[in-house]
């Protein structure tokens, strides 16, 4: 009977990985939306020139980091390589004026945001059956290397880590629990919590730490560091496929499994911090506990509203990416986490069962 049980698990594992390629694959960009999405990314740069002659408009998020899906949003990111340039929120308006006279995009300047930005939107027409949505931001430099980190992480083992991080993306879009602004998670957040369990939680590693690796040539502190932050990661991806390999080799089924029995039961949200750099951190060691505050109860609630699920920014290690996971929200997504436990250990006949139930 164990035999048999063994061996359902192994088939079970064996069709679902088959179902998640297949599903994640039809829900990939098509070819004209990423050639649309270039030709709007170059037209706003030419119109932001005759503003700013030495402005380059790059792209950043999942457009550029490989975990891109149909019709998601495009994030833009402006720079500026005069010395002397506007304030980012001067700019804001500056360009959200300018994109106004010129575009037939819907334009919203944002020039008092924590980040300003001016957010860009397009209905849906023929030619574009679902429209664009697309936010400007100006010298926002780490957003653009942790960008580049992500790549990398997803160039090292494309099959594995893009299914995983696609579909839980698509998951945690359908099951209403990416949402910062509603307490729960970005779609940033979930990724680090991807890589973390495939570098730090796993073992044998699934991926090697990018952050850990040292440079080949030795490089100077000022292109290791943008300000204070050690931006340094081994980005020489194709050396790292000849020098490293991954012991593990549990298909996409037996990992997604195991991430999700990883943060229903045994993830220490309580004490631990999630960090791609360093493995598992205290919230204490960092000065995120949800310490009483003298002053009295309502900073001591504010304090633990910011706290309860805490991921540390690849680069900004000062700062925590889900910081904006309510109570409530952590219990969302925790019941998210057991729900799909759950569903994934009872393995239907067939697998695709489950993968329909998972994102119901
Ligand atoms: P979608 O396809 O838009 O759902 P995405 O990969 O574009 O997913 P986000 O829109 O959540 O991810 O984020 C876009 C980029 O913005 C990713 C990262 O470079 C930056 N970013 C987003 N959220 C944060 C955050 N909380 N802290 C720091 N950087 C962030
Ligand atoms: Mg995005």
């Amino acid at each position: 009977a164990a035999l048999r049980s063994s061996n359902t698990k192994a088939y079970f594992c064996h069709e679902l990985s088959q179902c998640l390629y297949d599903f994640v694959l039809q829900l990939l960009p098509t070819a004209e939306e990423l050639d649309v999405k270039e030709d709007v990314r170059k037209l706003l740069e030419k119109l932001i020139q005759t503003l700013e002659p030495s402005s380059r408009l790059l792209s950043f998020g999942s457009t550029a980091n490989g975990f891109s899906l149909r019709n998601s949003d495009m994030d833009l990111c402006c720079l500026i390589d005069a010395k002397e340039r506007p304030n980012a929120s001067d700019l804001v308006q500056l360009v959200g004026d300018l994109l106004k006279r010129e575009t037939k995009f819907e334009v919203k300047p944002l020039p008092h945001a924590r980040i300003p930005i001016v957010k860009l939107s397009l209905s849906a027409t023929d030619g574009l059956p679902f429209g664009i949505a697309c936010d400007i931001g100006f010298e926002n430099r780490l957003a653009l290397e942790n960008t580049r980190l992500l790549y990398s992480y997803a160039c090292i083992d494309p099959t594995r880590v893009r299914i995983m991080v696609l579909f839980l993306k698509v998951w945690s879009k359908r099951r209403k629990i990416n949402s910062p602004y509603r307490g729960t998670l970005s779609s940033y957040g979930y990724v680090l919590l991807v890589i973390y369990f495939l570098v730090h939680v796993k073992n044998p590693p699934v991926l090697p730490n990018l952050q850990q690796i040292p440079p080949l040539q030795p490089i100077t502190h000022e292109e290791m560091h943008i300000g204070e932050h050690n931006i340094w990661f081994f980005d020489d991806v194709e050396t790292l496929r000849q020098r490293w390999r991954s012991q593990n080799h549990e298909s996409v089924a037996e990992l997604l499994i195991d991430f999700f029995k990883y943060y229903s039961r045994d993830f220490l949200y309580n004490t631990g911090v999630a960090s791609i750099r360093a493995g598992l951190l205290k919230k204490e060691s960092k000065g995120w506990l949800n310490e009483p505050d003298p002053r009295g109860g309502r900073y001591q609630d504010l304090a633990q509203e910011r706290n309860r699920l805490c991921i540390e920014d690849p680069f900004e290690n000062d700062y925590n990416v889900a910081r904006c996971v309510t109570r409530d929200g952590l219990y969302l997504i925790r019941g998210e986490f057991m729900r799909a436990s759950r569903i994934l250990l009872h393995r239907p006949e067939r697998a695709i069962t489950s993968l329909a139930e998972l994102c119901a």
